[in-house]
């Protein structure tokens, strides 16, 4: 323990965490499994196991929920095959559809539902011989590392991020195995590497964001620091004033989390992200501390070059830089999977594609390296006519939403059913020109990123008619890409079930929609 860290005054998670490190809690599946959920220890079962990935839904007493770690979002349909199958077999009755499901995530990832203790054991074999983990992907760890989901393929880019967020992953887990250095963070972690510079992964908010940038010629990183979302603390990260090679990622990703687990505040939960650090060191400290671990001074920050270009949401057909090749992004309304169609998704992929699979920050999915003489075949699959098409309508397109009641605690509201039904009544009244980008989130942990959007909606509850009712805070204004920044509070407490009226007058004042004729006179 470091001298920085024994003066605190420890919180409960860090109680615990000195007793045992959760890591250690692998060995003892087997014994969980003979115990059963009930009879074990609530913080190892509540918490410890978020370690491990596994996480215990009060909503679904008794069932686990498995968040992935997918670095870049990138999958094969071997993969997603093995992901599907374990839908199929090992997620049923988690209290939604005869089928289990997954949902992609908003860093570009996936969590599966409905998971019995028993079988924890199975699945972390079945991942591991497919290549897969979802070790320290909750808690005190590194989410998922998010990178540009057009990395390789895109004509534009500037740094291919596929291997970065790769070895990144491995160096942090340990090949997948678990990192007992590297997963006792004071608190969560985000990285996202942008490749282009239209920063499709939102680098602004992640603790550590690594934004392309030419030095004297070189290609490399100018670095973001200390970005998060907790409640009532809304942060962008900030410069750090340092640029570095891309061969120098890794271990400077390390000497910054090690310099923040070794000196990161540990008292109030609350004030445990990086920020926290930065904010009472100071940015020019917190620097010279990174470069010490580092071992070598840091380049002062690359100048940032002028020529940013809006964010892309992907969807639709797009030309690769291979002559001959594209890539499609296929629209998944809120995130949602069910297991059939990640089985059809992983056979289109391999007979139209290399077999890849990507997923996007906006809970969407893209199938690349799909020949020219292929893609009418491709685009007449019925997954894209019935589920997953290339044309959304234009509020559906940029629609996000967190879980919510449905499967998280923390939920104050459902989300994703709600905000499906509001995008579907409002395109049916108005007639919309330009992109909007809703995001839902149940809570102000702020999952669903609703500072970012157009409009944001945070769930709460309010009084109406002497009843207490679901309701929302009005966000507006986020920009993500080219001059990104957060948006601002417009309004407080609106019930759900006043909303779409409200939407439908923010529509029409800010982003020139009309409303039509036939909606007028219903
Ligand atoms: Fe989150 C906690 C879901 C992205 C901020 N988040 C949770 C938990 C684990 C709470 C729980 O145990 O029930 C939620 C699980 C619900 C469930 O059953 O699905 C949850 N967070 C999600 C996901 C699934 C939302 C989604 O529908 O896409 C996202 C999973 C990402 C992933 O693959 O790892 C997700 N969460 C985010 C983001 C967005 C991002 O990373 O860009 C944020 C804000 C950015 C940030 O963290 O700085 C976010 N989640 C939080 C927080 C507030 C953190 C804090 O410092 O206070 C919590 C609460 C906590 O950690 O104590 C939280
Ligand atoms: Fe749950 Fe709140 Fe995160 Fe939504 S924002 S997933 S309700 S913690």
């Amino acid at each position: 323990m470091t001298q920085a860290v024994k003066k605190q005054k420890l919180n409960k998670v860090e109680q615990a965490k000195a007793k045992k490190h959760p890591l250690l809690l692998k060995q003892e599946l087997a014994h969980f499994a003979q115990i059963g959920w009930e009879a074990m220890d609530e913080f190892e079962r509540d918490f410890g196991l978020k370690w491990l990935g596994f996480f215990h839904r009060p909503v679904t007493p008794g069932k686990f929920m498995m968040r992935m770690r997918i670095p870049n979002g990138i999958l094969t349909s071997t993969q997603m095959r093995v992901l599907a199958d374990i839908v199929q077999r090992y997620c049923q009755g988690a209290g939604f559809q005869d089928q289990g499901n997954a949902d992609i995530t908003t860093r570009q990832n996936l969590q599966l539902r409905g998971i019995r203790i028993e079988d924890i054991a199975n699945i972390i074999n079945l991942l591991a011989q497919a290549g897969l983990t979802c070790v320290q992907s909750g808690m005190d760890n590194v989410r998922n590392i998010t990178g540009s989901p057009v990395a390789g393929i895109d004509a534009n880019e500037l740094i291919d991020t596929r291997g970065l967020c790769r070895i990144l992953q491995d160096a942090i887990t340990n090949n997948g195995e678990g990192n007992l250095e590297l997963s006792d963070l004071p608190r969560k972690f985000n990285i996202a590497v942008a490749g282009g510079r239209d920063n499709s992964v939102h680098a602004e908010i992640n603790d550590l964001g690594l934004l392309p940038a030419y030095k004297n010629g070189t290609l490399g990183f100018n670095i973001i620091v200390g970005g998060y979302f907790a409640p009532n603390q809304y942060v962008s990260a900030i410069p750090l004033d340092a640029w570095i090679p891309p061969e120098d990622v890794v271990a400077l990703t390390l000497a910054m989390m090690m310099v923040y687990r070794e000196n990161g505040p540990r008292e109030n939960r609350q004030k445990c992200r990086m920020m926290h650090l930065i904010n009472q060191w100071g940015i020019e400290k917190f620097r010279a501390e990174v470069e010490q671990r580092f071992g070598k001074p840091l380049a002062t920050a690359a100048e940032k070059d002028e020529i940013d270009w809006e964010k892309r949401d992907h969807i639709g057909v797009y030309p690769q830089k291979q002559t001959g090749l594209n890539y499609v992004g296929l629209h998944v309304p809120v995130g949602r999977l069910y297991a059939n169609e990640m089985f059809e998704l992983a056979r289109m992929a391999e007979v139209y594609g290399n077999g890849e699979i990507r997923l996007t920050v906006e809970q969407n999915l893209i199938i690349p390296h799909i020949p020219d003489t292929r893609l009418s075949a491709f685009l007449a699959e019925p997954l894209l006519k019935e589920r997953f098409t290339i044309e959304p309508g234009i509020l559906n397109r940029g629609l996000v939403s967190c879980t919510g009641n449905e499967f998280c605690g923390f939920a104050i509201i459902e989300t994703k059913n709600r905000a499906l039904a509001i995008v579907k009544e409002l395109e049916q009244e108005l007639i919309l020109t330009q992109p909007v980008r809703i995001h839902w989130t149940g809570c102000p942990n702020s999952c669903g990123q609703p500072q970012v959007a157009d409009i944001g909606f945070i769930g709460t509850k309010t009084r109406k008619d002497d009843r207490t009712v679901e309701a929302v805070d009005i966000w507006m204004g986020g920009k993500v890409g080219k001059d990104a920044h957060l948006g601002k509070e417009v309004m407080k407490r609106v019930a759900c079930e006043d909303l779409k009226s409200v939407v439908r007058d923010l529509l029409v004042e800010h982003f020139g929609a009309k409303i039509k004729e036939e909606a007028l006179v219903g």
